[in-house]
């Protein structure tokens, strides 16, 4: 490392110190906790993401936010060249570099690893980081730091790209290194023109059916994607989208509202009610990779019928299965294709879920919670569906499938559409167009349910009759340490603090149907407890128990 480079990082080491005492670590999806700790850690990633594009000689992205976290709290994401979550291989790196000590420490740590990653800081290569944000007050500072951290290495450009979805920030960069138009106008431009496609191939008698309301009423969390989607809505016809909590009348972020509190407590946001009964609703997290829909009940009460990312993971499984039905079909030559179809989940799916994908035949997959595991396993697949209880998914399409449909499709533009084979072929084009391949997207995946939806003739009330969810409860604990509990078999079982395992399973045991499982949370520092059993009142006797177990294991009184 040459002097002007050195000069550089130890000049943007002494403008953001770290706050002594406090240790961060890259969790589930980058680093998050309250922002006024962050200032340092976002210089830090900024050098992270600036060494990380002089790697892979792509353009990188570096996401603001804190998500479903209160709005107090803040953090940041780092998006591969492929527009997925950084290399996992660099997170140890990441977390290193966030804790150093020293303004030495910080020099050897990136003199060692550049040496090892075999990276040339020249300063001659072209070294690109976009930078997004989502609406907290606490983001613009943080872009100041990160803005400063990437252009503490020589030659390095940051690039403002504004107030985005995580997922639009993630799409951004994966366009631009496929050398494709990456601009917000273009991202709704792609959504609305396949959803366009996907709705012209809508058989007409199925177009008008029972139930099935032109409105979808959305929740955004008082966050960036309610504005987003508004953005988005005035692009599209033959849908409504009305959009409530959209952050503009002064309501909190995650305050009540958005996808997490909706999944996870099964009540509510602020402003839906009764008047909204049997309406199809839907909510949106913080920064609008999570969707979840729910139905209001009759008046009179605050649960919801919520209709998760499990429903969503299986209504679409259901679309593209029968799309590869057929392509299956063998006399229809010129369409025929074989692909091999794979969902993900991960523990939090509920039990009645997979055992309703697995009676499709479908290849039902689990990791560890986190898009970044999920994502590198549905990638194995022709098309990898993958979606996480709380509504954060996608579905990818392999390079070598979307070059099949495309040729194929070209041949169909200049001859007949008349064939379902032929429409399987532009339907699933289009679906590849229309769902964001970099990362979970709400907007995306709400235009996915909204077209499909259509295309079956459903409402969401047959929808959610697909099968019926195993009652459940999810509690967090708040402990000394979060990160004494180890799991394995994704996270499915705990194998320190020893015996804590063992009194889970005796536990369980009681209940019929019963399910639990415990782990730490990478996003908030709490251990996160899940239950499942075959009444709400055995899940959440089994849910209150087990975080009582949590509590004498790992509690503030343990010893
Ligand atoms: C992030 C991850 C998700 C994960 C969630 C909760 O979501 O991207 O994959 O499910 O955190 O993680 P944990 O249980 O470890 O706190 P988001 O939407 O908050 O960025």
């Amino acid at each position: 490392m040459n002097e002007e480079q050195q000069s550089l990082l130890l000049k943007s080491y002494s403008r953001f110190l770290p706050t002594q005492g406090v240790k961060l670590s890259y969790g589930t999806a980058g680093f998050r906790a309250d922002a006024s700790l962050l200032p340092s850690t976002l210089c830090r990633v900024g050098i992270l993401a600036a060494l990380r594009s002089l790697k892979t000689t792509s353009v990188i992205g570096l996401m603001i936010t804190a998500s479903h976290n209160k709005v107090s709290d803040n953090g940041v994401k780092i998006a591969d060249p492929s527009g997925g979550m950084l290399s996992q291989h660099w997170e140890p790196f990441a977390d290193a570099l966030a804790n150093a000590p020293s303004p030495q420490h910080l020099l050897m740590l990136i003199n060692e690893f550049v040496e090892k990653e075999g990276i040339s800081m020249d300063g001659v290569r072209p070294v690109e980081v976009l930078l997004g944000r989502d609406t907290r007050p606490s983001g613009d500072a943080l872009l100041h730091a990160a803005t400063l951290g990437v252009t503490s290495i020589v030659g390095a450009v940051a690039t403002d790209m504004g107030i985005l979805t995580t997922p639009q920030l993630h799409w951004m960069v994966r366009a631009r290194n496929k050398g494709l138009r990456a601009s917000e106008q273009d991202y709704f431009d792609q959504l609305s023109s396949s959803f366009r496609c996907l709705m012209g191939l809508i058989p007409t008698e199925k177009r008008k059916f029972d139930g099935m309301d032109e409105k979808v009423v959305v929740d955004g969390a008082n966050g960036v994607g309610g504005v987003k989607l508004k953005d988005l809505g005035k692009l599209l016809n033959a849908l409504v989208i009305e959009v409530r909590n959209s952050g503009e009348d002064g309501g909190v972020l995650n305050d009540g509202v958005g996808a997490d509190y909706v999944q996870k407590e099964k009540v509510l946001p602020y402003s839906f009610g009764s008047k909204d009964a049997g309406i199809r609703c839907a909510s949106l997290d913080g920064d609008a990779d999570r969707l979840v829909y729910f139905i209001v009940p009759p008046e009179g009460s605050s649960k919801i019928d919520l209709v998760d990312g499990d429903k969503i993971l299986s209504l679409f499984a259901l679309f593209i299965r029968e799309q590869l039905s057929f392509l299956n079909e063998k006399e229809d030559e010129k369409n025929y294709q074989q692909a091999r179809l794979g969902v993900v989940q991960t523990a939090y799916a509920n039990g009645a879920s997979t055992n309703y994908l697995k009676q499709l035949g479908l290849e039902v997959n689990f990791t560890p919670t986190g898009v970044k595991y999920l994502h590198e396993k549905a990638a194995e697949f022709d098309i990898g569906i993958y979606f996480e209880a709380n509504g954060h998914g996608t579905v990818l399409f392999s390079e070598s499938f979307i070059g099949w449909l495309e040729a194929r499709n070209n041949e169909i533009s200049s001859g007949s559409k008349d064939s379902e084979g032929e429409k399987a072929v532009m339907r699933l084009l289009a679906v590849s167009k229309l769902i964001n391949q970099a990362v979970g997207d709400a907007l995306s995946g709400l235009l996915l349910v909204e077209v499909i939806l259509q295309h079956m003739g459903w409402s969401i009330h047959r929808w959610n009759e697909l099968y019926h969810d195993l009652p459940s409860r999810q509690l967090k604990v708040k402990v000394a340490d979060r990160t004494a509990v180890i799991t394995t078999n994704a996270e499915t079982v705990v194998v320190s603090p020893p015996g804590l395992q063992e009194a889970i399973n005796a536990e369980t045991a009681k209940y019929p149907q019963g399910r639990c499982f415990v782990r730490p949370s990478g996003t908030e520092d709490v251990v996160r407890v899940y239950a499942e059993a075959s009444t709400q009142e055995a899940a959440d006797t089994l849910a209150n128990c087990v975080a009582k177990l949590v509590d004498q294991f790992l509690g503030f009184n343990s010893s």
